[in-house]
């Protein structure tokens, strides 16, 4: 049994100096119980917690960590710009690279803006719609996660949900008034949105693969009817892509299900581990931000260069390699998935995997898992004992129901073989 005294006592420590311990909630371990894990390091598929605990990682700091930990591509461009200074504030060539080559990978990508992280894309790309619509609404997905910005903290996923704040505190009336709720896989839900506030909707934001309420697919025909009606109403689609671009494909979830939408926003993967998020889409939208347009939208740090070092040398092997690294990424996660499948086929417990790419998730419930409400059917208490079983079998989970497993091109055969045998192991367990 792995002991955790090191993790415990900086717990203890964290707690006294940091809200509820932590930089980001759901890394406290709230949904599943026990001690969360102070890391010491990483390296391919594996992690090392402060006590020498080693694990898989399927979490890869949620979804950057693609190609696996401290991967050389990614060290030695950092190590080269570090040379330079961290950071100068002004222009230079490296966000010019990122630029062009985010705009040859996602083709409905015609002009982009660096930003710090997935929240600040989201933030932005809605401030852009509304600026350039004239209007206000905005229409997001119960359950779907967008960051922490106040618009999205309505019926939010992840951990607003995890936490059992979907609706946060500290969101005014005025911002919850714009903000409306459709369901994930209900068109229709969309069309009696958009005929109570006719011409008062900016924009429609979704993610084409849902992470956030753990991994949940669009349904046939879902988002081709998104772009329809947006593009038949003159509301800006906007997909977040922050968790599936880069992974699902070079130009993400769009390209798997053949939709481009007007705007489109990064995190993630993007890059390669360090804070870089990004949005873009249609010239004659992305027109409208300053300094040439007026909607303003800045950052201080944004595009800062050793970011801009670690995201070109991560989208650059993807783009170069994409044949082999996403074949191995979708063939890795699909044999984990019939790994997992055949072990709960013997056992009496009603079970749901969904997976595509490298993304998956396990659910314990009868019902397929198309939206919030089925996703809520989901057993959190047997979750919550299979998380721990397999965390004690050395295998890291994302510590909710409600998110998305990454798995990594670091997830060799005999990683695989580790991750089914302990999941033998934790179901046996589940069953006593
Ligand atoms: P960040 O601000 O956390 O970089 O990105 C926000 C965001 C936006 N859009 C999507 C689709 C996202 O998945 C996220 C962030 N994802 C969560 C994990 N589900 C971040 C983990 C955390 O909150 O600590």
């Amino acid at each position: 049994m792995n002991h955790h005294t090191r993790s415990k006592n900086l717990f203890e420590r964290a707690q006294q100096v940091i809200p509820g311990g932590v930089n980001s909630p759901v890394r406290a371990f709230k949904a599943v119980g026990g001690q969360p894990l102070f890391i010491k390091e990483a390296r391919g598929a594996y992690i090392t917690d402060v006590d020498g605990n080693q694990y898989v990682d399927l979490i890869n700091s949620w979804g950057p960590m693609i190609l696996g930990h401290a991967h050389p591509i990614i060290e030695e461009s950092v190590a080269s710009a570090l040379k330079g200074s961290v950071s100068f504030g002004a222009p230079t060539e490296a966000e010019v690279e990122m630029a062009a080559l985010i705009c040859s990978m996602v083709p409905s990508i015609e002009k982009v803006r660096m930003v710090n992280s997935g929240t600040e894309a989201t933030m932005s790309a809605i401030r852009l719609a509304r600026g350039f619509t004239g209007r206000d609404k905005v229409i997001k997905f119960e359950g779907c996660y967008h960051g922490h910005g106040d618009s999205f903290l309505i019926a939010a996923g992840s951990g607003a949900l995890t936490m059992g704040v979907p609706n946060s505190p500290g969101v005014t009336e005025g911002v919850a008034r714009d903000t409306l709720i459709a369901r994930y896989n209900d068109l229709s839900s969309v069309k009696r949105l958009i005929e109570a506030n006719p011409k008062e909707i900016a924009a429609l934001i979704v993610e084409p693969v849902v992470g956030n309420m753990g991994c949940v697919l669009p349904q046939d025909g879902f988002l081709e009817g998104l772009k329809s009606v947006c593009s038949s109403e003159g509301i800006v689609l906007i997909f977040d892509e922050v968790m599936t671009g880069f992974r699902l494909a070079p130009g993400g979830a769009q390209q798997i299900f053949g939709v481009a939408p007007d705007l489109t926003t990064l995190g993630k993967i993007i890059g390669g581990g360090m804070p870089v998020g990004a949005f873009g889409g249609k010239r004659e939208i992305m027109d409208f931000i300053s300094p040439d347009g007026p909607v303003y939208q800045a950052g201080t740090l944004s595009g800062n260069p050793i970011a801009m070092a670690a995201g070109l040398a991560m989208l650059s092997h993807l783009k170069e390699h994409q044949e082999q690294v996403y074949a191995a990424l979708n063939q890795t996660t699909e044999q984990i998935v019939t790994g997992i499948r055949s072990e709960l086929k013997l056992l009496d417990l009603p079970y749901q995997i969904n997976q595509i790419g490298s993304m998956m998730s396990l659910f314990f419930t009868p019902q397929k898992v198309i939206d919030f409400e089925s996703v809520a059917s989901s057993d959190s208490e047997i979750f919550k004992k299979y998380f721990q079983n397999m965390l004690a079998q050395g295998i890291y989970l994302p510590p909710s129901q409600y998110e998305s497993w990454f798995i990594s091109t670091a997830v060799t055969s005999e990683v695989i073989e580790q991750i089914l045998e302990a999941n033998r192991l934790s179901l046996q367990q589940l069953s006593k």
